[in-house]
């Protein structure tokens, strides 16, 4: 099926039954700036609070985003996924159409620290469940594999319960049959959330994508941003959860400890890390599957509760 195909499939809205508050896009509906464009907060005319993710300008490279992003996302379907709702495409406006997520992104709770102390154990872990049952869907969907390529903190969004789902599929790629990994060239993507075999030579896999999300769990565990590749530099995330690991002082990590029972909820979340750690490893082959990493998750879950 062609990409033209898929994207025609979709619900077609006509651009005035889209209203903005303003019934403009403007600075004050402005949610932020997304991957190919500004996101804005509007309604549809029946009264549905929506997210409205707009093509601005004329380049190519946008263009190819907005399709790539509504041909992915117009195939899925899961709780954990950032619904697509519609779009209204014609010649002189571009926009895709989404439920809107009034809790913003995870990155905004997880990095600031008056926000942060709101997160507490029980949300995290639904928030990391959520994340991993997101990407198994995205990884297993049906015979071919769609990974995401741009997992990050800024792309998880939350909904009013706080369950995540994932959004920005403009660099997913879709890999079929027996294609375990591909290459490219023009390497996208966030730094600090790359492989390294992504990061340098441009190879991704569904083990990239682990990867990814090995980063963002140490991320909802420590509250810390990591911004670097390699475990060896210590004023990274992952070098610094090198180091406490190798001196066996892991338990440092834990951020927040508002733990009822402190030492052994920390235990349990010293797991989370040992997943995280799994999830790191330099040679893609070493890491787990999201599979795997569900069921493990799983059966940390039981015990935490
Ligand atoms: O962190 P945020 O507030 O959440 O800022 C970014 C910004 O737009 C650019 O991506 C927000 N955003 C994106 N999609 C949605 C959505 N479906 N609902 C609510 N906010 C969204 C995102």
């Amino acid at each position: 099926r062609s990409k033209k195909k898929e994207v025609d499939q979709l619900p077609l809205f006509s651009f005035s039954s889209v209203s903005t508050a303003t019934n403009t896009f403007s600075d004050t509906n402005k949610l932020g700036e997304g991957g190919f464009g500004p996101v804005y907060k509007g309604v549809l005319r029946k009264g549905d609070e929506i997210a409205v993710k707009r093509l601005s300008g004329r380049s190519e490279q946008g263009l190819r985003e907005m399709k790539n992003e509504a041909s992915v996302i117009a195939k899925v379907q899961h709780k954990n996924l950032v619904r697509l709702l519609g779009c209204c495409i014609d010649k002189d406006e571009k926009i895709l159409i989404y439920e809107y997520m009034p809790n913003k992104s995870l990155d905004f709770f997880l990095f600031d620290p008056t926000k942060r102390i709101l997160l507490d154990w029980v949300t995290r872990v639904q928030i990391i469940e959520g994340i991993a049952q997101g990407l198994l869907y995205l990884h297993q969907y049906s015979r071919v594999r769609i990974i995401h390529r741009d997992l990050k903190a800024s792309n998880i969004l939350l909904d009013k319960d706080m369950n995540p789902k994932i959004s920005d599929f403009g660099m997913a790629r879709i890999c079929g049959g027996n294609e375990l990994q591909a290459n490219t060239s023009r390497i996208v993507g966030t730094y600090g959330y790359m492989s390294p075999e992504y990061a340098l030579e441009g190879i991704f896999s569904i083990k990239s994508d682990v990867f990814s999300f090995g980063v963002l769990l140490l991320e909802i565990v420590s509250g810390k941003k990591n911004t670097g590749l390699y475990r060896t530099d210590s004023l990274n995330l992952l070098g610094y959860v090198w180091d406490l690991w190798t001196s066996n002082r892991t338990l440092e990590l834990i951020d927040d400890p508002v733990l009822e029972d402190e030492y052994s909820s920390k235990q349990v979340l010293l797991r989370y890390v040992n997943i995280a750690l799994l999830c790191v490893q330099e040679s893609a082959d070493d890491r787990p599957t999201m599979n795997d990493v569900v069921s493990m998750l799983t059966n940390e879950a039981a015990a935490l509760h």
